[in-house]
């Protein structure tokens, strides 16, 4: 099957791309990337300047997933968008994302006026797990400052901006954000960020250091959110508004699954980390054989085409 998509206009020659966060801080992890299967890619979240991220160790795996408190380490919006832009020079006819994560309201704005003035023609992921006052919850689980940064981003660019979503688990929370993200000219969103201050324990002991070992959980343990918040977005937004479904996605089930919810693209995050880009052709591998098996011609018809019982 032919597993090109049209994403917001630019043609993708498949859905599968990693998570921000995974294998995308610095230049060699990022070549590694485009030297992979993969369909396109997202940069680490940056700050406007470098960071280096809280003591180690910081993310382990366990057999069904991931936890980490990595602290936002990342190079500095610099780095990333002259990646990102000498990209663009050498494959002109591809497109990247670019994730943000300021560490304040000026930090974010700072970043997105920097790339609406710069050539980049890629698409912005503002990561709205980003930090918000202190003594209050994330920007994503605040509805008042979710609505304030969008209305501010989007007073300052005309450049293309997704969201990345933390998982929400209320019906009452979906259709408020819904509400929300639906006044603003979003490309698409993101769902899911990790799920947030997991613990998790190993020979009495916490097994991440910062923190006092609270951290965000991925991988399988984490798959039945991602695919609910995929297909709560999808139901609820504006039909021009995108989906990418993170979460959980170990094969090319998974894969299928998410796009069956409502996912556009497909990222992998946790597995993408124990097994290398590599993963990537896998999971394609998987994925083709069972769309085939299942009788669809085409992504667009598999899209969103989850039944009821
Ligand atoms: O610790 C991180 O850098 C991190 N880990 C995640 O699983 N998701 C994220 O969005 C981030 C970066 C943002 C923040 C959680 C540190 C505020």
């Amino acid at each position: 099957m032919d597993l090109g998509v049209d994403f917001l206009g630019h043609s993708i020659k498949n859905p599968l791309m990693n998570a921000s966060g995974c294998w995308c801080d610095n230049k060699d992890l990022l070549d590694d990337l485009l030297q992979s299967e993969a369909g396109t890619f997202v940069t680490k979240s940056a700050t406007s300047e470098y960071r280096e991220g809280n003591p180690k160790p910081r993310y382990i795996e366990v057999p069904l997933g991931s936890i980490n408190s990595m602290g936002l380490p990342n190079l500095g919006i610099d780095f990333y968008l002259n990646y990102s832009l000498e990209f663009q020079n050498n494959h002109p006819d591809d497109i990247n994302f670019l994730s943000i994560a300021g560490m304040c309201m000026e930090d974010n704005l700072s970043m997105v006026k920097k790339i609406e003035q710069s050539e980049f023609k890629g698409i912005t992921e503002l990561n709205l797990s980003c930090p918000n006052v202190p003594g209050k919850p994330q920007i994503g689980y605040d509805f008042e400052a979710t609505e304030r940064i969008l209305e501010e981003v989007f007073s300052l660019t005309k450049k293309k901006i997704g969201v990345k979503l933390p998982p929400y688990f209320d019906f009452a929370h979906f259709d408020a954000v819904s509400e929300i993200l639906n006044k603003f000219p979003l490309s698409y969103v993101n769902c899911i960020n990790s799920l947030g201050n997991g613990l998790y324990i190993e020979d009495d002991t916490v097994s991440i250091r910062p923190k006092d070992g609270f951290g965000g959980i991925g991988g399988a343990y984490v798959k039945p959110t991602a695919l609910a918040n995929v297909r709560a977005f999808y139901l609820r937004l504006n039909q021009d508004i995108a989906i990418i479904g993170c979460g959980g996605v170990e094969s090319g089930k998974d894969m299928y699954e998410h796009i069956l919810c409502g996912a556009h693209l497909v990222q992998v995050g946790t597995q993408l980390m124990k097994e290398g880009p590599q993963v990537f052709a896998r999971i394609l591998q998987e994925f083709n054989e069972l769309v085939k098996s299942k009788g669809y011609e085409s992504l667009k018809d598999l899209r969103g085409a989850l039944k009821s019982m």
